[in-house]
């Protein structure tokens, strides 16, 4: 195969890709979803298993020529078991939303009770949030956070006495503290529930012995593999013992669900050879070197912007993210800060904060994360120098308010972006951005 091929094919995409790695290595990618893949991993990924189709599981295919394939996805499967401790894995998912749609076809019926963390509290999309699908299908039951920005226990097992419900969700995609596997586990069961843990977030920190695992709580674990995980985009369902001691045929459930049961259809056999070598390097001591220092950079990164007067939500950290609640400087502006940190090159997304005052899409928060950066080998002293720009910028902004009406929110936001590329102070960050960078390659 030759190199420059998509050069002399098509030099507009390969342009936007090459554009495309200059921004990163220039910047600093701070949206805790994110990660920086390996040389090999991305080279799986781009491989010709691209062309193949193998609807169905390893040695039941609707397909011929699936020899070879099948062999990628048993790797990858008992990669997934070894890593987790799991007896089961099913690496077909093509991302986290399809993955918890399954587990909902797999264990639910239409109008079923099903708890998860509330959207603006943290919670993800796909655990029943008023847009979505898991919505419209279930009786979705949100809990909250409480005061202090921790999942509130109590109001879950008050929920879930009231409402009994056939599956508790325990996994966020903005919560900053230890997931309370445990103590929902023991919820579930006394309401004769399923707990579905979904860690797509702190999946490489379960790996790396960084964060409590989920496995002797749960029945079914979901997971993106894209993101601590530092994978492909892909997803991955598991079932645990436990979750065969509560149906023996959960397993079957899951493969069904998930082919032919109307999620996806045939496989992305690149994506699942990809994930294979993505648990093969999870579970190198590297990799919990690697997983010990995300969590240790965002604690870094968290005192940093504390000691700058910034406020976030819960306090502090104790995974790989934070949520930075920026009411103190009006509601909604979150759109600002995301912006202004952006032209800095500094990439963070506004994020809803528990309460929010304002509107996902005008939120009043802002979630920044370490993974990436972590993998690009910076550490502590690198979080306190990034932490005082993040301040300097939240506070050359800080004046900008957000209108009430639609059409004047849409001619300020215009007038910002516009505004803020010029600002000296913004120019003198990115500068300095750009020069941290040039210290810490990228790893392809
Ligand atoms: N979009 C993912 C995240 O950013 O956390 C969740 O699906």
């Amino acid at each position: 195969m030759n190199k420059d091929s998509l050069k002399r094919t098509d030099p507009a995409i390969e342009e936007l890709i090459v554009s495309e790695l200059k921004r990163r290595a220039t910047g600093l990618e701070l949206i805790p979803s994110e990660n920086h893949t390996s040389p090999a991993v991305l080279e799986a990924l781009g491989s010709i298993l691209t062309d193949k189709y193998s609807e169905g599981y390893p040695g039941k295919r609707y397909y011929a020529g699936n020899e070879y394939i099948d062999k990628v996805e048993d790797l990858a499967r008992e990669r997934a078991k070894e890593a987790f401790g799991v007896p089961y894995a099913n690496v077909q998912p093509y991302s986290g939303t399809p993955a918890n749609v399954a587990v909902y076809l797999a264990t639910c019926e239409p109008g079923d009770v099903v708890m998860g963390q509330n959207l603006s509290d943290g919670g993800h999309l796909s655990h029943g949030a008023a847009a979505t699908l898991s919505a419209r299908l279930y009786e979705s039951v949100p809990y909250h956070v409480d005061k202090e920005g921790y999942i509130d226990l109590k109001e879950v097992e008050l929920l879930a006495r009231e409402r009994r419900p056939k599956l508790i969700w325990c996994g966020a995609t903005a919560y900053a503290r230890e997931f309370p596997f445990e103590e929902l586990g023991a919820i579930a069961d006394e309401v004769g529930a399923y707990l579905v843990a979904d860690i797509a977030h702190v999946a490489g920190l379960v790996l790396a012995g960084v964060h409590k695992s989920p496995v002797p709580f749960a029945h079914i674990i979901t997971t993106t593999t894209h993101k601590t995980l530092r994978g492909p985009r892909g997803a991955m369902i598991m079932v645990t013992e436990k979750g065969l001691q509560k149906d023996p045929e959960l397993a079957k459930k899951i493969d069904k669900a998930v082919f032919p049961g109307g999620v996806q259809g045939g496989p992305h056999n690149h994506q699942t050879a990809a994930i294979a070598v993505a648990l093969k390097e999870a579970m190198t001591p590297e990799f919990a070197e690697y997983g010990r220092q995300v969590v240790k950079n965002a604690k870094a990164l968290a005192q940093s912007l504390m000691e700058q007067g910034l406020t976030l939500v819960s306090g502090g950290t104790e995974n790989h993210l934070m949520v930075m609640d920026l009411t103190p400087f009006g509601k909604g502006t979150g759109v600002f800060v995301q912006d202004a940190l952006d032209a800095a090159g500094i990439t963070v997304n506004k994020n809803t904060i528990p309460q929010d005052p304002s509107s996902p899409f005008y939120p009043s928060g802002i979630r920044l994360g370490t993974p990436a950066i972590t993998t690009r080998g910076m550490k502590e002293g690198e979080m306190e120098v990034i932490g005082k720009w993040i301040a300097e910028i939240v506070q050359e902004v800080r004046a900008e308010k957000l209108p009430d009406s639609k059409e004047e929110r849409i001619a300020t936001l215009k007038r910002f972006h516009e505004e803020i590329g010029e600002n000296q102070k913004i120019r003198e960050v990115k500068r300095q951005v750009e020069e941290l960078c040039s210290k810490f390659p990228l790893p392809y």
